[in-house]
């Protein structure tokens, strides 16, 4: 059976590590695209001699055309602009807005059968945006954020209580922004959720409110320190362990930008959620009870996503 093809929609910071990651976890082929001509081939050409030291079996190569993503099984979107220092990931929404139509055309030309996922910002509008310019199933686009922003949390959570980061879990709802929602009550170690952990002194309210507070400002506390440019490692790895889940039928359960009909008194609409990922897609989105506080959140983050879709209508008629 031939090796699954990986499309990388952009060879940026983001773009060079999935195709880094993607090939020492051998999960398919890749083919990085970029209008940045040079940039996804020599990072191909850099990968691919990477590969009799790191001895990975899958090939790589850069393009500047949209034929060279013919049936890709996988497309992951970068494409865009990344935040500099003092920017918001709104700031980003006209510019990256016209990128996302040519890139979902392109997508929906030569690899309509894919399972795509969106990294650019600002994510949630981005990820509909994707959708509705490739015209791919609703289960087949999804956007990556809550599996790095769970992470972050749990990173944090993990050097709180000096324990494996592996005893962590953490759960992150809502839109990829200043309005994302960590779930303490959901959030364990080794199965004790976070309120009980506080009871038994492992930690303070206090401490899990700056925790949380640190979660949600993950993006710019990284933006603040390398000053050029976003996070790229662990948001390559996030998508990556989508990806996967996706390739392998894993089933994995992950918190995603996912297009939720129904479900959380939604009709039709881009949010963070809990999703299962396998071989159809997102294949189901996890709807879990949330307390008044919890709902207050998560409607604000909703109303903010809102916003921005709203004014990606406002900025392409086509949309509307
Ligand atoms: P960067 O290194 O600038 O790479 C973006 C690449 O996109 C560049 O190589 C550009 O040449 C390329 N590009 C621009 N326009 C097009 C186009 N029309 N078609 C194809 N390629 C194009 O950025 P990055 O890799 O650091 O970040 C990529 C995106 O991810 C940005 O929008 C970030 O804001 C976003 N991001 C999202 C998260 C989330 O958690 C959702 C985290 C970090 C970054």
């Amino acid at each position: 059976m031939a090796r699954p093809k990986i499309a990388l929609i952009g060879a940026g910071q983001i773009g060079g590590t999935l195709a880094h990651l993607a090939a020492l976890k051998e999960l398919g082929d890749v083919v990085l695209f970029d209008i940045a001509e040079g940039t996804p081939e020599g990072k191909a050409l850099d990968i691919a001699e990477s590969g009799p030291s790191a001895k990975f079996d899958a090939t790589m190569s850069g393009t500047q055309s949209y034929t060279d993503i013919a049936g890709a099984d996988v497309c992951i979107v970068t494409a865009g602009v990344a935040r500099k220092p003092g920017m918001s990931r709104d700031d980003l929404l006209g510019i990256n807005l016209k990128v996302m139509k040519s890139v979902g055309e392109g997508i929906a030309a030569h690899a309509p059968d894919a399972f795509v996922i969106c990294i650019t910002n600002p994510l949630d509008a981005m990820v509909w945006a994707l959708r509705e310019f490739s015209g791919l199933p609703h289960e087949k686009v999804c956007g990556m954020a809550g599996v790095l922003d769970s992470a972050r949390f749990r990173h944090f959570l993990a050097s709180e209580f000096n324990v494996s980061m592996k005893d962590v879990t953490a759960f992150v709802l809502g839109g990829h922004g200043d309005t994302m929602v960590p779930l303490v009550r959901y959030s364990t170690v080794a199965g004790i959720p976070l309120p009980d952990l506080v009871k038994m002194g492992w930690t303070t309210q206090d401490k899990l409110d700056a925790i949380v507070q640190r979660t949600r400002d993950g993006g710019a506390e990284i933006v603040g320190l390398l000053k050029t440019g976003s996070a790229f490692y662990a948001p390559a790895t996030s998508a990556i362990e989508m990806a996967e889940s996706y390739l392998k039928d894993q089933k994995r359960v992950l918190p995603c930008a996912a297009f939720v009909d129904g479900a959380y008194g939604l009709n039709g609409f881009y949010v963070g959620v809990p999703t299962v990922i396998g071989a159809g897609g997102i294949e189901r989105v996890v709807e879990i009870s949330m307390n008044k506080d919890e709902q207050a959140m998560f409607d604000s983050s909703v109303d903010a996503v809102k916003g921005l879709v709203k004014a990606c209508k406002e900025i392409d008629a086509s949309l509307a």
